[in-house]
């Protein structure tokens, strides 16, 4: 049956531009290209962009350690972040930077309509200040002990330990993480964008469908306690935009990171004429548009992005989608500890199949932590991967070279237990849909327990030598193939080389309106070596080098 064809655009959150991809970032561009592997696949029309988030004081301060320029800065991170993404075959359409002429272009226009709809309004604080380095502090670099369990070394805005949030003036004997003396208050005026105009805009908004409900009961509480107009400008020296009639402000990097998606996908326009800009960010744009973030930055998401959205007169979006964050073998990733897994390290010893595959297989809609223990991830892929899909298609396809020269039969042996596989599809289509992809692997896997049983019990192997060439061993081995053919469309988003290897070997694309079709008659190519068994040496070494 055709299906509506959609327009969609997804984004995932910017990484920030001063430091090197890891696995804990992988998770959501996993995550996310999955997703929008599945879309393409049932044939929509999917753009999928992202961006390096390009300014802001710690990109500044990064550069100033490296003795290298912003610009040179962002610009070396930014070729090493794509090519991480397209190692782990993340299949953006589109990996801009916010530091881009398009961004500018939208930040300006954004602003203009700000003023002209009199969002804006300055105002007189004290700030803390380094005044060794001549420099306003970000909370991030006021360093302190908290004031609530008083443990030590904790930000200027949320302790560690305890999570409380405070201001950073509420710290104890707090100092500049720049210099280490302690910081001054110094008078200074910035912008604020008058948020609280759309506390009922929002309240509305939270409710049309567009949130998990865990996501509604954080933001919630947000709007309960009320909602504070929001800072917008920093004062020099930072990297970033320049405020127009402002003398030596900019651009908060949050405000003009959000517009780093539109300016992504405006920068794609540009290559490809046959994308509609104002088709997808008009007001009233039938094309969906969905976020994929991480819990630690919903609060941008669900109140100040929708209100710029509004204010500037652009579509909002349909979903943001959340993701819990990584641990592995129970530790929080974290550069301050020295625990981080580089995405370019796991390559040194494992493909990008196996991260995607397991990642699957522990993500939900929710936004629980996912926890990756690298014992149950060498179970897993030995397990799943090696043990049950590879093994499944090996043992069909060693009979149909051996005895039916690589041609599959013209008839299945069991059309039922087919069937039902193919019907399978009803219920993958919806765990997609939702990003329950754990419970796609789970299916998956009880699909191919039901497929190896059948070979186990049909035995092919003790068909006797004579009767080898027989219609039935033929058969249960084409039924074999075909029911691995069947699962390995259902996992083509989540392990895409696997699948391109596999394309090949049955000479035949996956395709998942071509399921409820049988590949008959046709002939299939040598079992290629696919899949290597993983081994707690390699982990091991892993882990030695992300220490
Ligand atoms: N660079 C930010 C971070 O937390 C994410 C920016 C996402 C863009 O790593 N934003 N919005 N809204
Ligand atoms: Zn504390």
């Amino acid at each position: 049956m055709p299906i509506k064809m959609r327009k969609i655009l997804v984004t995932c959150a910017l990484p920030y531009a001063n430091g090197p991809i890891h696995i804990g970032h992988m998770l959501e561009h996993i995550q996310a290209d999955i997703w929008v592997r599945y879309q393409r696949m049932r044939g929509h029309e999917v753009w999928f962009v992202s961006s390096d988030d390009a300014h802001g004081t710690a990109i500044m301060l990064r550069s100033k350690d490296l003795n290298i320029s912003e610009k040179q800065l962002i610009r070396n991170i930014h070729k090493e972040h794509k090519t991480d993404f397209m190692n782990f075959n993340i299949s953006y359409d589109n990996y801009h930077t916010t530091h881009s002429i398009e961004n500018l272009f939208l930040l300006r226009k954004i602003f203009s309509s700000l003023n002209n709809k009199n969002l804006l309004n300055k105002k007189t604080i004290f700030q803390f200040y380094d005044n060794k380095e001549k420099i306003f502090l970000p909370d991030r670099f006021i360093k302190g002990t908290c004031p609530i369990c008083y443990t030590e070394n904790q930000y200027g805005d949320t302790c560690e330990i305890c999570s409380s949030i405070y201001e950073p003036k509420d710290l104890i004997n707090s100092v500049s993480a720049i210099s280490g003396t302690p910081p001054i208050l110094k008078k200074t005026e910035h912008l604020y964008f008058n948020l609280p105009i759309f506390s009922d805009m929002l309240n509305k908004w939270i409710y049309s469908g567009v949130l998990d409900n865990s996501v509604i009961n954080k933001t919630e509480e947000w709007l309960q306690l009320g909602l504070k107009k929001w800072c917008i400008s920093r004062d020099a020296p930072y990297f970033g935009f320049k405020i127009p009639n402002f003398s030596n402000k900019y651009f908060y990097v949050w405000m003009d990171a959000p517009i780093g998606y539109i300016s992504a996908f405006k920068n794609l326009c540009l290559k490809n004429k046959n994308i509609n800009f104002n088709e997808f960010w008009n007001k009233n744009s039938k094309c969906e548009l969905y976020h994929f973030i991480g819990k630690d930055i919903i609060y941008f998401h669900t109140l100040f992005w929708p209100s710029i959205l509004e204010a500037s007169s652009l579509r909002k979006p349909n979903g943001i989608f959340v993701h819990g964050h990584l641990t592995i073998n129970g530790l929080k990733l974290s550069k301050s500890r020295g625990f981080l897994i580089k995405a370019s390290d796991w390559l040194k010893h494992f493909d990008s199949d196996s991260l995607r595959y397991y990642y699957a297989s522990k993500l939900t809609s929710n936004i629980n932590d996912i926890e990756m223990n690298l014992d149950h991830f060498m179970y897993k892929i030995n397990s799943d991967i090696v043990n049950k899909l590879i093994n499944l298609a090996s043992r069909s396809a060693s009979f149909i070279n051996k005895y039916f020269n690589g041609y599959l039969s013209d008839t299945l042996d069991d059309y039922d237990l087919y069937d039902s596989f193919v019907n399978a599809s009803k219920k993958i289509e919806g765990f997609f849909e939702n990003r329950e992809f754990s419970l796609i692997v789970r299916s998956s896997m009880k699909l191919l327990d039901v497929a190896n049983k059948y070979i186990n019990e049909k035995k092919p192997w003790t068909i006797q030598e004579n009767v080898k060439r027989n219609n039935t061993l033929h058969m249960i081995c084409t039924m074999g193939i075909n029911l691995f053919r069947i699962v390995m469309t259902f996992l083509t988003p989540i392990i895409p080389i696997l699948s391109k290897k596999i394309e090949l070997f049955l000479m035949s694309n996956l395709i998942w309106n071509d399921i409820s079709k049988p590949l008959l008659s046709q002939k299939i190519t040598d079992f290629p070596r696919l899949y290597e068994r993983i081994s707690s040496d390699k982990i091991l070494q892993l882990l030695k080098l992300s220490k």
